[in-house]
């Protein structure tokens, strides 16, 4: 709220930044603290930080800067806390703005996250006026600002500013932007309570707004989780793969501070449904997934690393079928050996998608579609590289418009044992919903006519494969025979 402070003889105003965890809001404010040097009061302050890399209260920096109906204008300038367990805090200093700046990663997680904060915090359409930084522009998969636009459903009252806060770009348009926006708010309440004096009271100081926020939003305590150590972005070198962007995105996905297992999801698919038991520990860590397993836990570094090496080269070659963002990290636990995670964007699998669309035709058939897809690819990966998926609906997901292959388990041999199951038992799953079966089937025609050449149907046996599964579903048989002679007439 702008107010008139009489002590220093100024309009003192607060912009905010504020958006998801590891955006780069701290890094902003740093930047600023050290190239305004001659307008700043005092050094940038976090109270009540116990010295990790994220913000836990809020930063803070006192800077002069401009004028507001002749009175000189003294800023504020605040990060909140980006980690989900502070949102309490999170919201007083968003409510306490006089403006706003929203920063985002420039990337497609970065606009999932926005959305959903956007949302969440009620930015759009708020009566405090926002500028939205795109931050991280050098990394690969950054977006525009008309593409982020669309995206966020901004419209252009609202500025997109380009950003590298690493090191310095944008970062000072936002700033000369947003105070400007927090001038416009001081000067219309001066206007509208009738001058100066009706707002005069004096400012809050960094102390006094620390004290307010310490009863809030102590961090949410972290459910129990098994006895496993996490991934951690300061692993060592040959710890994590890619191991250039892969610390970015462990450091993101432990944010928010908060894991959660879902023991609802490990091992569910195994009994239930044919595609094998499983050991498989699964957390979810805000959008990413952290995955590992009793099969991936090594007595020795050494021999978790050369998992880790081999299971990258697998990964590799896995192609357009690799989630983005797929991160792999050792996590050592001193005596007690070390453990090989997998880190990806959470992703709703073609499985889940397949058992919620139940009464919705066209969204299962939207799943079966994009199953016969990945089939496909898969036994293009069986023919020409030697790489057996576990071919479940469980195993695939969409990222985006791509199937991609969310399992760790990719295996390594001339023939793929599994296969002809793996096609017909969606057959016998749908047999109950001829519309299904009929679109899978095309989509599968479709895949192998044009795909697939008359070598890999031979070296892949697949009509054999097809042949000695044991049809349990008497009404399945006809797409099944079906499904034969597509593959008969690529012999
Ligand atoms: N590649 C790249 N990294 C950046 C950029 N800006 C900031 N970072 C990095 O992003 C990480 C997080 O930055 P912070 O400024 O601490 O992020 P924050 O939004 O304050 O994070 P919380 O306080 O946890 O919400 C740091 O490692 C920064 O160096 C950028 O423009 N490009
Ligand atoms: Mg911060």
């Amino acid at each position: 709220m702008a107010i008139f402070d009489r002590d220093v003889g100024r309009v003192v105003v607060r912009v905010v930044y504020t958006g998801p965890p590891g955006v780069g809001k701290s890094t902003n404010v740093r930047t600023l603290a050290n190239s305004l040097r001659a307008r700043r009061h005092g050094e940038m302050l976090s109270p009540g930080s116990s010295g990790g890399a994220s913000t836990e209260f809020f930063d803070w920096l006192e800077i002069d800067g401009g004028l507001v109906l002749g009175h000189p204008i003294h800023c504020q300038l605040l990060t909140t806390p980006g980690a989900y367990a502070f949102g309490k805090r999170r919201r007083l200093l968003i409510e306490s703005a006089d403006a706003i700046v929203l920063v985002l990663e420039a990337s497609l997680q970065g606009m999932i996250d926005g959305r959903a904060f956007l949302e969440a915090h009620s930015l759009r359409g708020s009566t405090k006026p926002l500028v939205v930084q795109l931050n991280k522009q050098d990394t690969a998969d950054a977006m525009d600002q008309g593409e982020v636009r669309l995206r966020l459903e901004l419209d252009e009252s609202v500025p997109i500013i380009a950003a590298r806060a690493a090191d310095g770009t944008g970062v000072r348009e936002t700033v000369v932007l947003a105070m400007r926006n927090a001038a416009v708010v001081a000067q219309t309440a001066m206007l509208a309570k009738g001058g100066i004096e009706a707002i005069s009271a004096p400012a809050e100081t960094a102390d006094a707004l620390h004290e307010r926020l310490k009863p809030l939003g102590e961090s949410i305590p972290a459910p129990r989780l098994p006895d496993v150590p996490l991934p951690s972005p300061e692993i060592p070198a040959g710890g994590i793969w890619p191991s250039t962007t892969g610390r970015d995105i462990v450091r993101r996905a432990l944010a928010g501070g908060v894991c959660v297992q879902r023991h609802d999801l490990a091992g569910q698919h195994g009994l239930a449904d044919g595609s094998g038991a499983s050991d498989t520990i699964i957390l979810q860590a805000g959008s990413y997934c952290l995955k590992t397993s009793q099969r991936r836990h090594f007595s020795t570094f050494e021999a978790a690393r050369d998992a880790l090496v081999r299971t990258a080269r697998l990964k590799r070659m896995l192609g357009e079928l690799l989630p983005g963002d797929t991160v792999l990290c050792l996590a050592s636990d001193g005596d007690n050996g070390t453990w090989l995670w997998t880190i990806s964007p959470w992703l709703s699998t073609l499985r889940s998608r397949m058992l919620q669309a139940d009464d919705d035709e066209d969204a299962a058939i939207d799943a079966l579609r994009h199953f016969a897809a990945a089939a496909v690819d898969a036994m293009l990966l069986a023919s020409r590289q030697s790489l057996i998926l576990d071919l479940h609906p469980s195993n695939f997901a969409l990222d985006g418009k791509r199937v991609v292959y969310v399992d760790d388990d990719v295996g390594i041999g001339a023939n793929h044992p599994a296969l002809g199951y793996a096609l017909i038992q969606r057959i016998e799953e749908c047999a109950h919903a001829p519309r299904r079966v009929e679109a899978y089937l095309d989509a599968l025609e479709r895949g192998i006519t044009s795909r697939l050449h008359r070598e890999d149907i031979e070296k892949l046996g697949l009509p054999r494969a097809l042949e000695d599964v044991v049809i349990r579903v008497p009404s399945a048989r006809e797409s099944v025979d079906r499904l034969r002679t597509i593959v008969g007439a690529k012999t």
